[in-house]
């Protein structure tokens, strides 16, 4: 229901209204949840290798195609698809990579670590090699990326054991604490270090990272996010980068939501990642306004 959710809020309209052309490529199909108990630490890891496998390749598909691929969600284990589809692309034309991981949670778990099972709570573990060998070799032989090449932000709930993994592996997390004390601009400079013209940027953006007082329409609320102007600023600084070149948005569930409010903000959001506010202020400077 995410998908559709951001469409009734406009996301194709609002795009276009900035001057790019968008193609809604439809819903991509996979099995049913069938909510069942974990088995060995993973529930449903059949139908999640299933989905995954339909996602990597609609996005190399459209990465091979020199487009920009969105992917609407839905649960962010779809993310290993994603990411793992842009990793092989990067590999493939020679392109460094780097991932925001914008999130209430590390999603760094795994199948002995997670208390849950969900797999929405372990891609970044998998696409760091981590995980099953279905699910760590999507795109390829090996894992897709390094720990070094993500940068998580907004975090504010990590399980016990998956904080001991998180500091193993080097991380880098600019949590809740890290964004109060040094803003949210310090923040996104620190995680924006080191783009150049050779580097792939993807975000891939939990609608939980938001706090829930603006973003209620998720399934695992984490209080303490985000505020609407510091999400703003995110976005926009991501966006005057230049270089983002593949996007997720995950976890909206407009079944949790307040009249489609939180789809709203995310489109709202996301207009600003694709250069809203840049556009303003150029049209300002060419009024010759201030
Ligand atoms: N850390 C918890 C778990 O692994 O079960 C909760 C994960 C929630 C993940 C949500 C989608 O970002
Ligand atoms: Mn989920
Ligand atoms: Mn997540
Ligand atoms: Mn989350």
């Amino acid at each position: 229901m995410g998908p559709e959710a951001l469409r009734v809020a406009g996301l194709q309209a609002a795009l276009e209204s900035h001057g790019l052309h968008v193609l809604d490529r439809g819903n991509l199909h996979g099995p049913a949840n069938p909510w069942r108990p974990a088995v060995d630490g993973y529930r449903h890891l059949d139908e999640v290798v299933a989905w995954n496998r339909a996602v990597h390749d609609a996005i190399y598909a459209e990465l091979q195609s020199g487009h920009l691929p969105i992917l609407l969600g839905g649960d962010h284990c779809l993310a290993m698809g994603s990411i793992s589809a842009v990793a092989r692309h990067c590999r493939a034309v020679g392109k460094k990579l780097r991932v925001l991981w914008l999130d209430a949670h590390a999603d760094f778990n795994t199948s002995r670590l997670t208390p849950s099972g969900n797999l929405h709570g372990m891609p970044v573990a998998c696409l760091c090699g981590f995980g099953p060998e279905a699910l760590v070799h999507l795109g390829g032989a090996g894992p897709a990326l390094r720990p070094d090449q993500v940068r998580q932000i907004g975090i504010r709930s990590v399980d016990p054991g998956e904080k001991r993994f998180v500091h193993e592996q080097g991380l880098e997390v600019y949590d809740m604490r890290y964004i109060d004390e040094m803003g949210m601009r310090h923040t996104m400079e620190q995680a924006l270090a080191g783009l150049d013209a050779d580097t792939h940027l993807h975000v891939s953006f939990d609608v939980d990272f938001l706090d829930p007082d603006i973003a209620p329409g998720v399934g695992t609320t984490v209080p303490g996010g985000p505020t609407y102007r510091e999400a703003q600023l995110c976005m926009e600084m991501i966006a005057d980068t230049g270089r983002l070149a593949s996007l997720d948005v995950m976890e909206l569930n407009p079944a949790l939501d307040v009249r489609n409010r939180t789809a709203l903000l995310a489109v709202d959001l996301i207009e600003s990642l694709f250069g809203k506010s840049t556009l303003m202020r150029e049209h300002q400077a060419r009024r010759g306004g201030s």
